[in-house]
């Protein structure tokens, strides 16, 4: 009886034992991480970001156009509303010529100069004469201040994709002998606003 008993207990033991041995579970863990960056809204003009272009028309004559082309590209996160400003400043008589018919105040070159302002979609440069949005034609530069591109249209959707290259051409063909020697300075302002 009494091996019995201990007999029993040894089972008991060992049962409890093997219980312990199977509670080893496996285990598998995973794992995810999210890499966590503010928005940007950036607009590039030219090759630099900032900006850093620039040009000079000397000497403009009736008759002559002066012009550049400037590429212009959303490079941020965010897609935006794409308009321009063009303020003139500085205007003064510079040389003034005896023939010269107004040397008083400012220059009279920023009242009667021109501009006419479009965008090519350079992505595609076999059909750029297709893909071209006129945004102004010839207009006096001081009746000019903002040029809205409404949000959704052809310029804005070019500039988003980083292809829209702006042509601006100048011309001085309503200018007189009051202009003679004047000067100016046109700053072209770019703005990118977010939708
Ligand atoms: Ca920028
Ligand atoms: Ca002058
Ligand atoms: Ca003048």
């Amino acid at each position: 009886m009494k091996k019995l008993l201990i007999a029993i207990i040894l089972a008991g033991l060992l049962s409890f034992s093997l219980a312990t041995v199977s509670r080893a579970l496996l285990q598998d863990i995973e794992q995810t991480t999210v890499k966590v960056r503010g928005a940007t809204l950036n607009l590039k003009v030219g090759e630099n970001d900032p900006s850093t272009v620039s040009y000079v028309f000397n000497n403009l004559v009736a008759g002559e156009i002066r012009e550049f082309w400037l590429p212009i590209a959303s490079v941020g996160g965010l897609d935006g509303n794409f308009w321009m400003e063009l303020v003139t400043k500085n205007s003064a008589e510079g040389d003034n010529p005896e023939s010269e018919t107004d040397v008083a105040g400012e220059g009279e070159l920023d009242k009667c100069a021109e501009v006419w302002i479009g965008f090519d979609n350079s992505a595609d440069p076999e059909n750029q004469t297709i893909l071209e949005a006129q945004t102004i034609d010839w207009t006096s530069i001081n009746t000019v201040s903002s040029l809205e591109t409404f949000w959704g249209n052809q310029v804005d959707a070019w500039v988003g994709v980083g292809s829209a290259k702006m042509h601006l051409m100048m011309r001085t063909d309503n200018c007189g002998s009051e202009a003679m020697g004047d000067v100016f300075d046109l700053d072209v302002i770019f703005h990118l606003d977010q939708v």
